[in-house]
């Protein structure tokens, strides 16, 4: 099984080698001025928010637009961002670079991501790092997490969180040998006039649980499960979404029913790209799901390499339980 998608390239905001180079000119600055701090800090990242005023007004302006409207689609792709050199894919943690080491990638995504909200990480998660490193790791092939290969389900990201990411974006540093593995996205208002009504009922109902994923279920890795809530949520011609075709349970077998009809329906309303050196895909997490086919590892350096990152819209929710950019672990 795999996924049959439309190739978002074509609808792609293209940055030409003129804006890449203001871009990276801008993004340089702030290596020079900032080299070896952590950036786990509101000061260095009102910098990079600040910095944001140099770049191209149609980037700023498309960016602007998806924060405040989304897109049908729930995604955005941007290509042609200045990544700089890139090192050897890491095949573990220790071997993960420090941000100054991928400087103008780090930058450059941080720089998108504050024009649509304000970066945060999860202290339960790739050690609570802004930006996260996403390749395949030896032993997790199989796993539905992003260090596996096999197909990666349609997901909502973080989706049992009380503070989920309103936005994900994955920039791509290296792709896959065989070109395979493709970042594919399903957006609601696509998907909404293609469900049935009573399906669109059902969404709305409390009868679905997300079961945590294993990172935020603490050290005696135990089955925790949300509260019941409604898949779709809010206006009714752009609903809210939160879904995990992995990871959802069902208390009954019409929100059942309900559920499959949704992932057939989006199943057939894919848009994917493989991403590649310097395209980014912005996630609307409150739009649409995401995923990824299957691809072949080869863990000799040259796998695979997207860095994530995730932004709030707004803080203040969150504050009692932010360090910082961090958000402190949800189970004890
Ligand atoms: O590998 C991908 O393209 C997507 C992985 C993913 O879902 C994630 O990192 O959140
Ligand atoms: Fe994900």
């Amino acid at each position: 099984m795999t996924f049959n998608y439309t190739e978002l390239k074509p609808f792609a905001l293209r940055i030409d080698s003129e804006e890449r180079k203001v871009i990276g000119e801008i993004a340089q600055g702030f290596v020079d001025r900032h080299h070896g701090t952590s950036l786990n800090d509101d000061d260095v990242l009102y910098e990079i928010e600040i910095a944001t005023g140099g770049l191209p007004p149609s980037l700023r302006r498309e960016l602007a637009a998806f924060r405040d409207h989304s897109n049908t689609h729930g995604a955005m792709l941007i290509t042609g961002l200045p990544v700089g050199d890139i090192p050897a894919t890491p095949k573990n943690f220790a071997e993960e670079p420090d941000w100054s080491d991928v400087a103008l990638s780090s930058v450059t995504q941080l720089m998108l991501m504050s024009l649509l909200g304000r970066v945060i990480s999860y202290e339960d998660e790739k050690n609570g790092l802004l930006l996260q490193d996403i390749y395949p790791k030896e032993g997790s092939e199989s796993l539905q997490e992003n260090s596996g290969s096999v197909l990666l389900e349609l997901h909502t990201e973080d989706g049992f969180h009380p503070s989920a990411p309103h936005f994900l974006s994955l920039l791509g540093l290296r792709s896959d040998a065989d070109g395979e593995a493709v970042t594919v996205t399903a957006g609601i208002e696509d998907v909404l006039p293609h469900l049935s009504s009573n399906a669109k009922v059902e969404l709305r109902r409390p009868a679905f649980q997300t079961k945590y994923s294993t990172s935020f279920v603490g050290s005696d890795g135990r089955e925790v499960l949300t509260e019941p809530g409604p898949i779709l949520s809010g206006c009714p011609t752009s609903p809210d979404l939160c879904v995990d075709f992995h990871a959802v349970h069902c208390l009954d077998s019409t929100a059942q029913r309900a559920l499959d009809e949704l992932e057939i329906v989006m199943r057939s309303h894919l848009y994917g790209t493989v991403l590649e050196p310097g395209d980014m895909v912005i996630i609307d997490n409150r739009r649409a799901v995401h995923g990824r086919t299957a691809f072949r590892p080869t863990f000799d350096g040259k796998d695979r390499w997207l860095r994530r990152s995730f932004a709030l819209a707004d803080l203040r929710p969150a504050r009692q339980n932010l360090n910082g950019r961090q958000h402190a672990p949800i189970t004890a």
